[in-house]
């Protein structure tokens, strides 16, 4: 279980939780290893099975080891519980229940089909790992990323509003790589009209990323006819006319989004941290100083240093600092409760 935490880590959080499996043969040789590199992708089991393929070798006396419950249902992939019948495994080690409704039921399934089936080895660690998975699912909302970039003193615009490019090349391209891997980006009506993106998921030449995310503008003054943002049609964008953001999750959320991202301005951005919706925040971080200018974000109803929002670097996946360029890229998740 020790090992399959580990390989998990090699994913990337969003919709789907970071997710790892071990095959383990009677006498604890590793037969094979698998994890879930992020949504669309395979699961944990289904690449443990997979790396296996051309073996034919009896596994009845193998376990899977795996940090989430084995999932029921035919979602993006295939249900790793048939995967695991299908491929003749007798014993199943988990950590922790799926908490998602349609996914699960995986452990009582392979069960009834007389597999020897376990569960709560190193739950704690496991719940850990995707401690901001589980709020969301729980909460039954999105994955929420919010996204900054600014300079070391907090600004995403100079005092005259200019803005292009306050953050590297290097960066920008690793924005485009975050939105080719959201289902929807959300920005306030200012950045419409100040800035006038896109907001698709480009490659390092201007082309298509392919994935493309749902365009969302929150807000109440209407978006032009001409602004870039509608352009594009497919997914779409879709203006919701409110300024509360747990209207524009559960809205979303309704829609079959399952991580979104907040790209600003610092109304919005504010929004979304002072509702505290926030499950992960990437600041991209470059060294400049601007002085005046408009500030990465509003007031968040903070008055007292007791009150500050506590945040931690999640050192879990690619680290909570890399270096893009000249710049800087900090992941942060909220801090323990
Ligand atoms: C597993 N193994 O490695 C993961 C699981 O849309 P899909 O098909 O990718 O399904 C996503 C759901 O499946 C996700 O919300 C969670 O409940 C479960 N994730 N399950 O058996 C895995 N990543
Ligand atoms: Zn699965």
């Amino acid at each position: 279980m020790e090992t399959a935490l580990a390989v998990a880590r090699q994913g990337v959080r969003g919709a789907n939780p970071l997710v790892g499996a071990v095959i383990i043969d009677a006498d604890g040789t590793v037969l094979a290893i698998g994890r879930h590199l992020g949504a669309g992708t395979p699961h944990a089991e289904a690449d443990a099975i997979n790396s296996l393929r051309g073996t034919r070798r009896d596994l009845s006396a193998a376990t899977m080891v795996v940090t989430l419950e084995p999932c029921n249902h035919q979602g993006r992939t295939s249900p790793c519980s048939q995967a695991i019948i299908e491929a003749g495994i007798g014993n199943v080690v988990y950590a922790v229940d799926d908490p998602h409704a349609p996914a699960a039921g995986g452990g009582e399934k392979l069960r009834r089909e007389g597999i020897n089936v376990r569960s709560g080895l190193m739950a704690d660690q496991a719940l850990e790992l995707n401690r901001q998975w589980f709020a969301a699912v729980r909460a039954g909302r999105p994955f929420v990323t919010a996204r900054l970039a600014q300079t070391v003193d907090s600004r995403i615009a100079a005092a005259d509003g200019t803005s292009q490019w306050i953050t590297s090349a290097e960066s920008r391209e690793d924005s485009h790589k975050l939105r080719a891997r959201v289902d929807a980006i959300v920005v306030g009506t200012g950045t419409i009209f100040g800035d006038n993106p896109r907001l698709t998921a480009r490659d390092a030449d201007g082309g298509d990323a392919g994935h493309q995310p749902l365009r969302v503008v929150m807000g109440l003054r209407d978006v032009p006819g001409d602004a870039a943002v509608r352009l594009r049609t497919a997914p779409g964008f879709l203006q919701l006319h409110t300024h509360d953001p747990a209207v524009v999750v559960h809205e979303l959320h309704s829609r079959g989004v399952g991580h979104l991202m907040i790209e600003g301005g610092s109304k919005v951005s504010a929004a979304f941290l002072a509702a505290g919706l926030v499950d992960e925040l990437i600041v991209y971080l470059a060294p400049t100083l601007l002085g005046s200018g408009i500030p990465a974000l509003n007031d968040l109803g903070i008055g007292t240093l007791a009150d500050a929002q506590q945040w931690e670097w999640d050192d879990t996946t690619s680290g909570p600092v890399e270096r893009l360029g000249p710049d800087l890229k900090l992941t942060l998740m909220p801090a323990r409760q």
